[in-house]
């Protein structure tokens, strides 16, 4: 199980199955994304610049989607580089700027809308800024430093994040946008959502890219007179900061009631760098519990850092996958990506329907065992094989592992489940893939058995 790039916990409580597409309403090219006011009452101020299209409509239905984000994020050799740290690998650079989040007819875009609903309407008096064009690599600034995540912090390391350039990467998390936004001063409240990238292991909860939404909320100035100039344990032990925490849970409660009627949820302490005291949601679904969000208040210095440390506010993000599945009860994350008619027309604006399953082809599995190396990487042998295979790989579990004490080694059996969504697999081409994995392997150092 992989660390999760920003807190050792596990990523996923339940194991869930769950896809990509150009859309025309993703296409606009951007100069420089500003985001867009919610609220109908509000002016979008930029709506004079081809930037963003408004997104209001009236206060009842504020769902429209904002359709800005630009069409240049879908050239893949923006992502391809001869810099020696640059770790992405061809099939990732074909998955970025392909707008999910901004499709209205799509399971992801229909999730985002719903969530905007949820914030244009919500009774607090705050207006909402939305952005959804951020470009998707930004630099280690933005997605570590600002957010005070140390330099030897493991979800840095090329195991993790695919780096363009060694300062430059495809953001893993939406987090890596909240301080140019605070900064810009542009809003005090925002929604900002994007697909984000992650090395990781491969099942059907499981996809090297996903989708994140980011809320943040900074208080007015004289609800936080009582603890001006408060910090540390002083800070969060104040009236002001548990005053926070109690509106970003009250918040995100009534969020989940507006996606999922009402519903069972449980609230965990968590640890971000960038937020403190930090919690997880999870809520109840088929019996089992499923980590929906991670929150907390905003840490001083990230605020310090952003030249808003003035203010005080919370911050969330959620994966918008992981709600997704469970509304439309889609069963497999390489779903969303897929371009399958099958697939994509039965989802329309606004509307949660249950997916009906098309098909389900028969899964070939095939073992590979090894000796492992010292140094060896199990996410580098995970993004090789979906290099070779692609998203026919429905899952890889390691299987056996065990060392032997003469040889000082320690072998490990990996089961691969090959399936399509869209035909059947002969065992010929299968066995073809699985051999190129086989010779291809041993650049990892390994010997395979
Ligand atoms: C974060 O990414 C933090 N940036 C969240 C945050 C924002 C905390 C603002 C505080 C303030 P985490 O790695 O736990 O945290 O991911 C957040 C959510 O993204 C998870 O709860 C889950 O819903 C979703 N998620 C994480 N990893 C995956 C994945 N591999 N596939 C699908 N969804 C995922
Ligand atoms: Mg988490």
């Amino acid at each position: 199980m992989k660390i999760s790039t920003f807190v050792a916990i596990s990523m996923f409580a339940l194991s869930f199955p769950a896809c990509h597409s150009f859309s025309s309403c993703a296409t606009r090219h951007v100069p420089a994304p500003r985001g867009v006011v919610l609220r109908s009452a509000a002016v979008d101020e930029s709506s004079s610049s081809p930037s963003s299209s408004s997104s209001s409509s009236s206060s009842s239905s504020s769902t429209a989607l904002t359709t800005t984000t630009s069409s240049i994020y879908a050239d893949p050799s923006r992502y391809l580089s001869s810099h020696p740290s640059n770790n992405v690998p061809p099939h990732i650079a074909a998955l970025v700027g392909r707008g999910l989040h901004v499709r209205p007819d799509h399971p992801i875009g229909i999730v985002r809308a719903k969530i905007q609903e949820y914030f244009a309407n919500l009774d607090d008096g705050v207006t909402y800024r939305i952005y959804d064009a951020e470009d998707p690599i930004v630099t280690t600034t933005q997605c570590f430093d600002d957010l005070r995540i140390p330099p030897d912090h493991p979800g840095r390391s090329p195991s993790d994040t695919y780096y363009v350039t060694d300062t430059t990467l495809l953001r893993t998390h939406t987090s890596a946008h909240q301080s140019e936004h605070l900064r810009s001063g542009d809003a005090d409240a925002f929604l900002c959502a994007g697909d984000v990238y992650r090395r990781d292991e491969i099942d059907s909860s499981h996809y090297p890219a996903f989708h994140q939404l980011e809320g943040v909320k900074l208080f007015p100035v004289e609800q936080m007179r009582g603890a001006e100039g408060l910090r540390g344990d002083e800070w969060t032990d104040s009236s002001e900061c548990k005053a926070i925490a109690a509106d970003l849970k009250s918040t995100l409660e009534g969020l989940m009631d507006h996606l999922f009627g009402e519903t069972e949820k449980r609230w965990s302490e968590d640890y971000f760098p960038f937020t403190t005291p930090s919690y997880e949601l999870e809520i109840k679904y088929e019996g089992r519990w499923l980590e929906v969000l991670g929150c907390g208040v905003i840490h001083e210095e990230v605020l310090d850092m952003s030249s808003r440390g003035d203010r005080r506010g919370w911050a969330f993000g959620l994966g918008l996958e992981r709600l997704a599945m469970i509304l439309f009860e889609i069963p497999d994350i390489r779903l969303f990506w897929t371009d399958d008619a099958r697939f994509v027309g039965q989802f329309k604006e606004g509307k949660i329907r249950k997916f009906v399953p098309y098909s389900k082809y028969p899964p070939v599995y095939k073992d590979i065992a090894f000796w492992i190396p010292e140094n060896y990487i199990e996410n580098d042998f995970y993004e090789m094989a979906r290099g070779i295979a692609g998203d026919i790989i429905e899952r890889m579990e390691m299987i056996d592992e065990f060392t032997n004490a003469k040889k000082g080694k320690t072998s490990k059996c990996y089961r691969i489940t090959y399936r399509s969504m869209d035909r059947s697999l002969t065992n010929e081409e299968v066995d073809a893939l699985q051999d190129e994995l086989r010779v291809k392997v041993e650049n990892l150092g390994v010997e395979v058995r």
